[in-house]
């Protein structure tokens, strides 16, 4: 893949929904199990998960969910506390899901980073997503699939400010000491082309399910396949 007729020094990767469509097949599952399990009376659709999912986080996501149906109980105290456990279970549930095999790489995803890897480009991980959410994902999905280990992966214990923000970015073009010029960014949502942008690095998106209209202003190319 070139960039203004350069092959990039690194390529850095999302992971949600752009490696995996891990929203649809794993988050959301998981999170309306875990609302089940726990009493909480919420059940989130395809259609109402397309509108959540503008907030990146899964905590986060709860709490503007619990704003917008006026359930402040949710937001301090024990309600606050309770979001917090389901968070923590939604991710337990989530590698339980990705451990017995229901997120698959995306089509192509592992040709595509073993081509970069051949011509000498660099691959990493930069998400805004739980640790222990990408381990479970490599583990489980993209190593039995043939996708090399990333040189490292900057996730969202390592950032104060989630995507849009660019810190994750910035972080990664920090530990590369490389400049934005020489990498090339793949995402399939806006706030992660935004995130990019802002940090003056060119993006490739990669248009996942929930994501089938930007705004893609500022995208180097919107694909929606890695096949293509
Ligand atoms: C991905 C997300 C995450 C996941 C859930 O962000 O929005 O919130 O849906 O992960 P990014 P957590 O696009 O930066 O990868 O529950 O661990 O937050």
């Amino acid at each position: 893949m070139l960039v203004n007729n350069r092959v990039p020094k690194a390529v850095l990767f999302d992971v949600d929904g752009t490696l995996a469509e891990t929203e649809r097949d794993g988050h959301l599952v998981a999170f309306n199990r875990v609302f089940q399990a726990l009493g909480i009376p919420w059940v989130w659709t395809d259609e109402d998960y397309q509108w959540l999912l503008k907030t990146t986080g899964g905590l986060e996501r709860m709490r503007v969910y619990a704003q917008h149906c006026g359930q402040l109980q949710f937001l301090e105290g024990d309600g606050a506390q309770r979001l917090q456990e389901a968070h923590k279970l939604k991710n337990k549930l989530y590698a339980e899901l990705v451990s017995q095999g229901a997120v698959k790489p995306r089509p192509g995803v592992a040709a595509f980073i073993q081509d970069l890897l051949q011509q000498g480009v660099i691959w990493t991980v930069v998400t805004t997503t739980s640790r222990a959410n990408f381990d479970a994902l490599y583990k489980a999905s993209l190593k039995p699939a043939g996708v090399p280990p990333p040189q490292f992966a900057v996730c969202g214990e390592d950032v104060e400010h989630k995507k849009p923000d660019p810190e994750a970015y910035l972080q990664a073009l920090h530990r590369l000491q490389l400049r934005p010029v020489d990498c090339l960014a793949v995402e399939d949502a806006p706030n992660g082309l935004k995130a990019a942008r802002a940090a003056g690095i060119a993006c490739l998106v990669v248009r996942s399910v929930y994501f089938q209209s930007g705004p893609w202003d500022g995208a180097y190319e919107v694909r929606d396949s890695f096949l293509s």
